[in-house]
């Protein structure tokens, strides 16, 4: 049915690949209360890491919106998405001085490495905006969901944690990624067959690098 946007049909197709990301044991461990500090504080070293080579990858999107978008607007929506890496950036340096974690002398795990090389890849001219947008959403989504999930009835997420959560689970998050979900699903209504085809597997790609980036906080990776 051509009525329903795309990435509906790949919600539905992958949801148990996409719920292995966004109710991973290291998310769900935040939700009931249980996680390992540690923990908590090797993801937040290593997202720092991810999160200063996301920035590039957003200004190559910001790019490709200005010269293939048939939507004015697209940029606006990306541009807030920087704006919201700048303060991200200075939420982590201030997160990780509460928790005694040193920015400077956290060495990228093999899983992140990999994630940012990903990242790296999309940059190339060669990537279609279409497909470079589906994963930026892919990104956000993952991380809204993940959070979103984490604050929802009932949870016993930790009081240093709640504001983590918070950062991405909360309702401005949320409408911004249904905004980049809806340009994705029309740009993708308007791509070719092939162009459709390569942003689902970019999809499934980042879908498994969260998963990947998780184990990793968790030292299982
Ligand atoms: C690994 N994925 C990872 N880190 C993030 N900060 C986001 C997504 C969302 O910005």
């Amino acid at each position: 049915d051509s009525n329903i946007p795309v990435t509906e049909t790949w919600l539905r197709k992958h949801r148990l690949i996409y719920d292995g990301a966004t109710r991973h044991p290291f998310i769900v461990s935040i939700r009931d209360g249980s996680v390992d500090f540690s923990s908590f504080k090797r993801w937040l070293g290593q997202d720092y890491i991810f999160v200063r080579s996301f920035v590039p990858f957003v200004a190559s999107i910001l790019m490709k919106s200005w010269k293939e978008s048939t939507d004015e607007s697209d940029m606006e929506v990306i541009l807030g998405g920087m704006a919201s890496l700048n303060d991200e950036i200075n939420w982590f340096k201030n997160e990780a001085s509460k928790h005694h974690v040193s920015l400077t002398s956290v060495v990228p795990q093999n899983a992140n490495i990999n994630y940012c090389r990903f990242l790296e890849s999309l940059m190339s001219s060669e990537i279609e905006y279409p497909v470079a947008i589906t994963a930026f959403w892919a990104i956000e989504s993952v991380y809204q969901q993940s959070f979103a999930h984490c604050l929802e009835e009932g949870n016993r997420v930790p009081q240093e944690l709640k504001e983590t959560c918070e950062r991405w689970g909360n309702e401005g998050f949320g409408a911004y990624c249904d905004s980049l979900r809806g340009i994705v699903d029309l740009c993708l209504q308007k791509a070719s067959a092939e162009v459709t085809a390569k942003a689902e597997v970019f999809f499934l790609s980042v879908v498994e690098h969260e998963v990947e980036f998780w184990n990793m906080s968790i030292g299982d990776a």
